[in-house]
């Protein structure tokens, strides 16, 4: 029997990063960090999300029903990546380590995603519990040709530096060896330790996580020139863009760095 969602895999991953390169919007922070993450103006997901499709970014990665929500936003304009784990910051400190199960990759496919995305604490004490739920979303993921994005996320007691790279090595190591088709994972503060990062991944296709907000726009325009310099392939970024007062001209700005290789004082001016 020929494994024909080899093809659909391909395809979508193709349609996901069509030069190779993608900037997608992460915004799952409403039940990672809590609405108070949120400017009170963007309470509303579908306020923020307008704003960025129309600014033209490639993909939005959200939960199910967020994505269910804003759908007449994104249909027929931008990808989707559907994430399926996540917690809340309301659980006891030690037990925030733990990503529980927030859909299902046929949420997935009904939504009409390109892929299906997943988080793993490598290191963390619930590392076994994170791997099974990885493992069953790899296996209808491949199932149903869909590519799994990984955020492959290094944290945990034994863990001092989380953005230290050979942590973070170590974590897109695990990731390629656990089949990941995408890598979301911390940059390690500079050009040099990123390439180190991307030759771990070999081959599979590494983008920054957008972390914390940097208080210069500049500087997190530099983190990304720098990280597509290196051999990444773009950014998954939610704070430094909803946190931004112009949020459209601030994914306009990185869109421009990661497609156009436009250096980070030309391509600010976008989100001015
Ligand atoms: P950011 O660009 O805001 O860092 O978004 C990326 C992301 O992975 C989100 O998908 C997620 O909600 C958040 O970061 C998790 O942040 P934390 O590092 O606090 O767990």
């Amino acid at each position: 029997m020929m494994s024909y969602s080899i093809a659909g895999k391909e395809l979508r991953l193709k349609r996901l990063l069509p030069s190779g390169r993608g900037v997608v919007f992460a915004f799952d922070h409403g039940v990672e960090h809590g609405p108070s993450d949120f400017p009170r103006e963007y309470i509303n997901p579908r306020t923020i999300i307008g704003k960025i499709i129309e600014a033209g970014v490639d993909a939005v990665m959200m939960l199910p029903a967020t994505a269910f929500m804003t759908r007449d936003l994104w249909i027929g304009k931008t990808s989707l990546i559907v994430k399926i784990t996540s917690k809340t910051n309301l659980r006891p400190e030690n037990e925030r380590l733990l990503q529980s199960i927030f859909g299902y990759v046929e949420d997935a496919v009904a939504l009409g995603a390109e892929a299906v995305a997943a988080t793993v604490y490598w290191g963390s004490q619930y590392e076994d519990a994170m791997l099974r739920q990885w493992f069953e979303v790899k296996r209808l993921a491949e199932k149903y040709g869909y590519p799994s994005l990984q955020l492959s996320y290094p944290r945990g007691p034994a863990i001092k530096n989380m953005y230290d790279v050979e942590i973070v090595k170590y974590g897109v190591r695990a990731a390629i060896e656990s089949g990941a088709d995408l890598i979301k994972t911390y940059y390690t503060g500079s050009l040099e330790s990123f390439r180190e990062v991307v030759e771990a991944a070999s081959g599979i296709p590494v983008l920054m996580s957008g972390g914390a907000v940097r208080e210069r726009f500049i500087d997190f325009l530099r983190d990304v020139e720098n990280v597509i310099r290196a051999g990444g392939r773009g950014v998954v970024v939610g704070r430094n863009v909803f946190r931004h007062k112009n949020p459209g001209g601030a994914i306009k700005a990185i869109m421009k760095v990661v497609h156009e290789e436009m250096p980070p004082e030309e391509a600010i001016k976008y989100a001015e």
